[in-house]
């Protein structure tokens, strides 16, 4: 399997992440990037591809102008307006408020930010772009007939609605990757969500379209971030009725539950009959992961990419979260290598 990569991500990572009331490491920080790359290159998966450059066309097929244009000139507003550290918002457009964009890059924020553990820094829009066009690459190399791709995105997509950012999410890659099949002629895809949290923004940016069948399984949203998107009765809307299947699961669910949920998903998406499938990669359901609350083992990573492969699907795999880094790199290329023993 080839995969791509770049160096652009290194340009985001913030100085700190509001967990707990506090301000600490980030979790989602550049090592993670590294500790992938030197599990692939150590099982041997070394067919690394540089990005295209993004296409801003089809990235603005995903998401709204006025959004991306926020992202493009955020930190030159928040500089402007005399700031120094990283930017955050702190007042929201909430229940029986004005939906009007503010002037201010301080309302601004609020306006685009669905979560403030995220913070845009001077190098955000870049990384974010490089993680864009990781996705569109991969997606053009199994378009060009690979029957699967790895891109090494970061920072991760699946919380960036078409126009919201947050939950470390600034452009969805796994949402841009699959409209750039169905650019390129494919009449269905799926997007199948295995990252710990709800792919709240893939959701939303397909949720009345029934070309595009999303499916996730995660953390119960009772429980578990984002909080507010990812019941089981969210089965889309319009012509997307019936295309959207949440799997919400509860905190310390252990293997055999999660698989049993994703022979599920996967019966749903070889009944759709897909040209293509974007699998949003995120290994947080570890059970050492600091953030979350599944009790998955590095073996189960395996055991899944082999369910994932039996689908023998046109597939591009896109990075999302994992954050115990040590295990982090061991955990993906698992998945990807049970994908090609069965693929
Ligand atoms: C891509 C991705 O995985 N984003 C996840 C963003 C989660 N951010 C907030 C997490 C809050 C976790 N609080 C539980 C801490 C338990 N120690
Ligand atoms: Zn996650």
């Amino acid at each position: 399997m080839r995969y791509v990569r770049s160096d652009a991500h290194r340009l985001h990572f913030p100085d700190g992440e509001l967990a707990g009331g506090e301000f600490v490491r980030p979790f989602e920080c550049p090592e993670r990037w590294e500790y992938i790359v030197a599990a692939l290159d150590e099982a041997g998966m070394r067919d690394a591809v540089d990005p295209r450059p993004p296409d801003l066309r089809r990235i603005a097929q995903v998401h709204d102008t006025s959004y991306l244009e926020f992202l493009a000139t955020a930190w030159q507003q928040w500089t402007d307006a005399g700031y120094v550290h990283d930017a955050l918002p702190t007042v929201f457009p909430a229940r029986d408020m004005a939906q009007i964009e503010p002037d201010h890059i301080d309302g601004k924020l609020g306006y685009y930010a669905f979560a403030l553990e995220t913070a845009i820094t001077a190098g955000t829009w870049e990384a974010a772009l490089g993680g864009a066009a990781l996705a569109q690459t991969a997606q053009k190399l199994v378009t060009g007939g690979e029957p699967s791709a790895f891109a090494l995105c970061r920072p991760p997509g699946h919380h960036a609605s078409a126009n919201l950012y947050g939950g470390y999410c600034f452009l969805n890659n796994a949402a841009i990757a699959a409209n750039g099949f169905l650019g390129d002629g494919a009449e269905r895809v799926a997007v199948l969500d295995v990252d710990f949290h709800h792919g709240n923004g893939t959701q939303s940016i397909f949720y009345d379209r029934s070309d595009v069948m999303f499916l996730s399984l995660h953390g119960d949203p009772r429980h578990e971030f984002p909080h507010f998107l990812g019941y089981a009765d969210e089965q889309g809307v319009g012509d997307g009725v019936g295309f959207n299947h949440n799997y919400p699961l509860s905190p310390g669910t252990p293997y055999p539950v999660w698989a049993e949920a994703l022979a599920d998903a996967c019966a749903k998406i070889a009944d759709f009959g897909p040209d293509a499938l974007v699998v949003s990669l995120g290994v947080d359901t570890f059970e050492a992961d600091p953030i979350s609350s599944f009790k998955l083992t590095t073996d189960d990573f395996s055991r899944y990419g082999q369910t994932i492969g039996e689908l023998r699907l046109p597939t591009v795999y896109v990075m999302e979260g994992g954050y115990a880094v040590e295990e982090i790199g061991i955990n993906t290329v698992n998945v990807l290598q049970g994908h090609l023993d069965m693929a």
